[in-house]
């Protein structure tokens, strides 16, 4: 079933602020591009040097409490009554996919020839123990630390949603329930708005990279100019791709999509695995898991207080931050295909199924790449500073055995991913910008195709305009940087909620389904008011009252 409803409204003061601030960064660097380009440079040295440690701090202490949550008695709540919707391995590939975007394939090829050249624990650039730490590092930046944050972020708003019976799916009401500040107040205004230029800044990076990447081997495999105007059109394509999904309805589009990304992405993998360097890859994927545990604290707090910082800012702190402003979207996902699981599952099958996920992917990917840089065949990281690392990708592909089918394998894999990517941004976006959106429903359709063509301004601005990596990496930091506080103040909310309505009840009980009387009572009262939303809706449908 589709749950969209025509008669949930738009928030027109919402929708009007973000898309002041999308449409003056749009024209700032249409126009005024080196000096924005500049302006950004300083931007993200100065947030990411004063918030370094804080941010090192955050993504150690996300470990930390969703292991110690995982195992607690609390791990036993299940949030919401019934079975699952979706069975394990397609809720997993669900969420993985939610939280990840369409550069991980960029990213694959090209994380480790970054710390290559610029390493962090002071190891000195481009040499053998450089290498040695690379693909590590690449795994430290996309596992545990990075899927703890997202736990992190998606626990309270499904206790909230799910056990609480809160209503209303949209950041901005879960701080309403933590905090008492009315979601329609000027807090839950600006909670709102961070988040939706939260999703812009997050989006950004994304899908410049895809963008670029494709139109370079597509314009290499078919001598199409590689232009913006390429870039422009396949942007664009996409975003009809994206509509298309919503139209089929978020159940039957998004699954269908995911599943086969995932699908398309694991079969990549495996056949590069098979026919390449199958022996190399399998070592250096187990010896860097290794070397990743066993340097993990030292990672995680490696503020470099000897050194100038450079490599903590520009990756660790850029990293977690880049996985936390994708946090919010994910979060609200997350709630929506979690219905009928126990907190324990939900964290496990985040963290555990995110970073395994990551090991076989990452593994695969950076060491096809090592590989042919170690034995003097491609000389990544050097092209990689030259000439961009798209450019390095082709020529990876190109190595494959039947490289050219595989290269467009890979496109048609990356534009997918894209797309679903754009569809989850697209929904938690239209979520936030639809009033009284009640459990079961989802935007209207037409808001959500509104908001995937608008996701597309800034990015295309920014290759317009030339922006480097810097620039996109500011607008997704200060984007971010006001999240961790948010995503603190919910887990505050979550432990006062966990000790109201669990703490008297012994573990066996939690684990059998009992709740407390007073958390039947406010659930029942709750339901109520979710119900009375749900009905005002359907009358006033049938009144045929429009948006
Ligand atoms: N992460 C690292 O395109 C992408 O979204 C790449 C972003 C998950 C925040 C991954």
């Amino acid at each position: 079933m589709d749950g969209s409803n025509s008669n949930v409204k738009l928030d027109k003061v919402l929708t009007i602020s973000s898309l002041a601030v999308v449409f003056s960064s749009v024209l700032a660097l249409a126009i005024y591009s080196k000096e924005s380009i500049a302006f950004a440079e300083k931007l993200l040295y100065w947030s990411t040097s004063i918030f370094s440690a804080p941010v090192l701090l955050f993504g150690f202490f996300a470990c930390l409490f969703v292991v110690g949550l995982a195992f607690s008695k609390y791990g036993h709540i299940k949030l919401g009554e019934g079975k699952p919707e979706y069975s394990t391995p397609s809720w997993i590939f669900m969420f993985i996919l939610a939280g990840l975007g369409s550069s991980t394939l960029y990213w694959g090829f090209l994380d480790w020839a970054y710390y290559y050249q610029t390493p962090g624990l002071n190891i000195a650039p481009n040499t053998p123990e450089a290498l040695k730490y690379s693909v590590p590092y690449s795994m430290f930046h996309w596992s545990f630390s990075a899927w703890s944050i997202y736990a992190l972020a998606s626990i309270p708003v499904c206790y909230s949603f799910h056990v609480r019976k809160n209503k209303g799916l949209s950041l901005a009401s879960i701080i309403e329930a933590v905090t008492g500040f009315k979601a329609t107040g000027i807090v839950g205004r600006t909670v709102d708005l961070l988040f939706l230029l939260c999703m812009f800044g997050a989006l950004t990076i994304s899908l410049v990279l895809t963008a670029i990447t494709f139109t370079n081997i597509l314009s290499s495999l078919t001598g199409i100019p590689n232009t913006f105007m390429t870039n422009v059109i396949i942007v664009v394509s996409v975003s009809v791709l994206f509509a298309l999904s919503s139209y089929v309805g978020m159940d039957k589009g998004m699954q269908r999509l995911s599943q086969m990304v995932c699908y398309g992405v694991v079969a990549y993998a495996v056949y590069i695995f098979i026919f390449g360097p199958t022996h190399f890859i399998l070592n250096n994927t187990i010896s860097s898991v290794g070397t990743m545990f066993s340097s993990f604290v030292a990672m995680s707090l490696y503020t470099d207080p000897m050194g100038d910082g450079k490599f903590t800012r520009e990756w660790t702190v850029f990293y977690w931050l880049w996985w936390t402003s994708y946090a919010p979207g994910v979060a609200l996902f997350v709630t929506r295909v979690s219905k009928g699981r126990t907190i324990r599952e939900v964290l496990m099958a985040m963290v555990l199924g995110g970073s395994i996920g990551m090991w076989f992917f990452m593994g695969i990917f950076e060491n096809f790449s090592v590989y042919h840089f170690m034995n003097n065949i491609i000389d990544v990281p050097h092209i990689l500073s030259t000439q961009g690392g798209e450019v390095a990708i082709a020529q990876l592909l190109n190595m494959l055995p039947a490289g050219t089918v595989m290269m467009w394998v890979f496109l048609i894999i990356m534009v997918i991913f894209l797309a679903a990517h754009m569809d989850a941004v697209g929904y938690a976006v239209s979520a936030t910008c639809s009033q009284n959106l009640a459990e079961g429903q989802d935007p209207s359709r037409n808001i959500r195709l509104f908001w995937c063509v608008m996701l597309t301004l800034v990015p295309l601005a920014m290759i317009f305009s030339k922006a480097p990596l810097d620039t996109m990496k500011a607008a997704t930091v200060v984007c971010a940087l006001p999240f961790i506080v948010i995503i603190l103040v919910q887990t505050f909310g979550l432990v006062k909620w966990l000790k109201q309505d669990y703490a008297t009840l012994p573990s066996h009980m939690i684990e059998q389904g009992e709740i407390s009387a007073a958390l039947k009572e406010l659930q029942e009262k709750n339901e109520s008011v979710i119900q009375q939303v749900l009905s005002t809706d359907i009358n006033s449908e049938k009144e045929g009252k429009s948006v």
